[in-house]
């Protein structure tokens, strides 16, 4: 029988190891059988908008994190592929934050180009993977969802590419049993319009805090109260906008923080991050990490220590995306062509502790920057996925950092030039704040939407 690779999940980073493969085959390269198994009715993981919450129509816990109004957050010039620029996928230079609906094009553009969707079964969700000893295969149990059926087939290698950024950590602050407006977490939210003329609270100080906050602010939210548990943000907010330290508890519709401050609202939104969750993994597979740059126990951040036909791609907390993804995919697809050997347990136990102990002198954001730019750094060289100027990348992203210091509310109206083509991307016709359909049509084509 010839080799099989399973690939659970076909958002960017599965789709990054379906592009690696396929990139080896186009080359010439004999590649084994590839199989990827997605619980979603299309591809594009996270990417893929849903309006739905809870559970989906087959009873599954729903993927999707993304909202509507979702603009790119950093710079598309850092995630951008070296082999897929988005001047060869839209034909022109594009603005540097695109919302949703052209980001998700963009990832899709590339495999379908490419001709992979017939590698991915769809509707289907890994539900257990079991590994052998005695014949060093792994068995996938796949439930198939639109015949409402499980099966089981057996692979030589699998690849984990879930996501971690959808299984949400949902605290408990006393009194929140009680409250009469609505209580939701990140995960759950699809758009700021049920928040015009409302006072927020909004529990966290990273990434979903700002944006969801921040996209609130622009459709017509009153208020913003932050709480935060480790750190406040640096940035100049709105002055209808409040940082406050750590929730205590809510009293009604009376939030209390552990400065004895208060502040009536009337909807809190937890953003208060994700879980790494893998509900298909015996524990001894199984990566059990928080959300950080280096999650343990992985040989360059992809291969498991204790057993290296089984991969993970995209669990570290991500400054780069989606050439990142590609740089792993393209890692873990030579070590499974043959073209990288795994050097002897000790030294893949002593390149684990070197990253370790690498990751705790990360005191600043420029510090992690740095780490993620070394790790490409280190992985890219490795295989032929093209090489780019990371300095570069590593330059734009603190240039990014500087920017949303300077105007957090401003910052999506900057422009910056591709790592890849060297041209300069246009600026957007609207700015971000003005800026209220996120549609494709009106980001790509403003013409045509304004002639209709
Ligand atoms: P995902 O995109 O989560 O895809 C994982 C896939 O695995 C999904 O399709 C899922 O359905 C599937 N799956 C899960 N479990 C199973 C199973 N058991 N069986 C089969 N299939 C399964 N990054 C940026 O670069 N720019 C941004 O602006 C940005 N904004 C973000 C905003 C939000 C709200 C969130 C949550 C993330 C954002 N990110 C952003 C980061 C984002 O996580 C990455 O861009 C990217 O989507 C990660 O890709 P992934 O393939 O690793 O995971
Ligand atoms: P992050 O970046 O993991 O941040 C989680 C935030 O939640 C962070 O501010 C945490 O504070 C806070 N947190 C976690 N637990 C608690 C409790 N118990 N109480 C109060 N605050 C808490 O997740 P995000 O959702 O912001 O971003 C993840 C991705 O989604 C990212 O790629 C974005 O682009 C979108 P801490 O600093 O740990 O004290």
């Amino acid at each position: 029988m010839s080799i099989r690779v399973a690939i659970i999940g076909a958002g960017p980073s599965g789709m990054a190891m379906l592009r690696a493969f396929q990139s080896a085959h186009q080359k010439g390269a004999e590649v084994p059988e590839f199989v990827c198994f997605e619980k979603q009715s299309d591809w594009g993981g996270i990417w893929n908008y849903t309006w739905r919450t809870g559970l989906d129509q087959y009873g599954e816990p729903v993927h999707g994190s993304m909202y509507r109004y979702l603009w790119s957050n950093g710079p598309k010039e850092c995630l951008e592929f070296s082999d897929y620029t988005f001047e060869e996928h839209f034909g022109q230079p594009i603005p540097s934050y695109p919302p949703r609906a052209v980001l998700h094009d963009y990832i899709m553009g590339r495999v379908e180009k490419a001709g992979l969707r017939a590698h991915v079964r769809f509707n289907s969700p890994v539900r257990w993977v079991d590994y052998s000893e005695e014949t060093g295969k792994f068995t996938l149990t796949v439930k198939d969802n639109v015949k409402d059926a499980l099966y089981s087939e057996v692979f030589d290698y699998v690849v984990v590419a879930s996501g971690h950024f959808s299984t949400p950590n949902v605290p408990h602050f006393p009194g929140i049993e009680m409250f009469p407006g609505r209580v939701m977490h990140a995960h759950d939210f699809r758009a700021a319009d049920e928040f015009v003329g409302k006072d927020l609270l909004i529990v966290g100080s990273s990434y979903s805090a700002e944006d969801i906050a921040s996209q609130c602010y622009k459709y017509g939210a009153k208020s913003i109260t932050f709480s935060y548990r480790t750190r406040r943000s640096n940035f100049k907010w709105p002055s209808c906008f409040t940082e406050k330290p750590l929730l205590e508890k809510l009293d009604g519709r009376v939030a209390h923080f552990i400065d004895g401050s208060t502040a009536e609202v009337d909807a809190v939104i937890l953003c208060t991050g994700y879980l790494h969750h893998y509900p298909f993994l015996p524990d001894d597979m199984r990566l059990k990490s928080a959300n950080r740059m280096n999650p343990p126990d992985l040989y360059k951040g992809v291969v498991w220590e204790n057993n290296h036909k089984l991969f993970y791609l995209g669990m570290q907390d991500q400054y780069y995306t989606f050439n990142m993804f590609d740089a792993q995919a393209w890692y873990v697809r030579d070590i499974i062509l043959g073209r990288i050997a795994l050097p002897a347990d000790e030294t893949i136990a002593a390149d684990i502790a070197r990253w370790l102990e690498k990751e705790g002198t990360i005191e600043t954001a420029f510090d992690a920057i740095d780490f993620q730019t070394d790790y490409m750094k280190e992985l890219i060289p490795a295989t032929d996925y093209p090489m780019f100027d990371l300095d570069a990348v590593a330059a734009l992203f603190k240039v990014w950092e500087h920017d949303k210091e300077r105007d957090i509310m401003g910052y999506r109206d900057n422009s910056y030039t591709s790592i890849m083509t060297g041209n300069m991307a246009p600026p957007h016709h609207t700015k971000w704040l003005e800026a209220l359909d996120d549609s494709f049509e009106a980001f790509i084509n403003p013409a045509a939407v304004a002639a209709e």
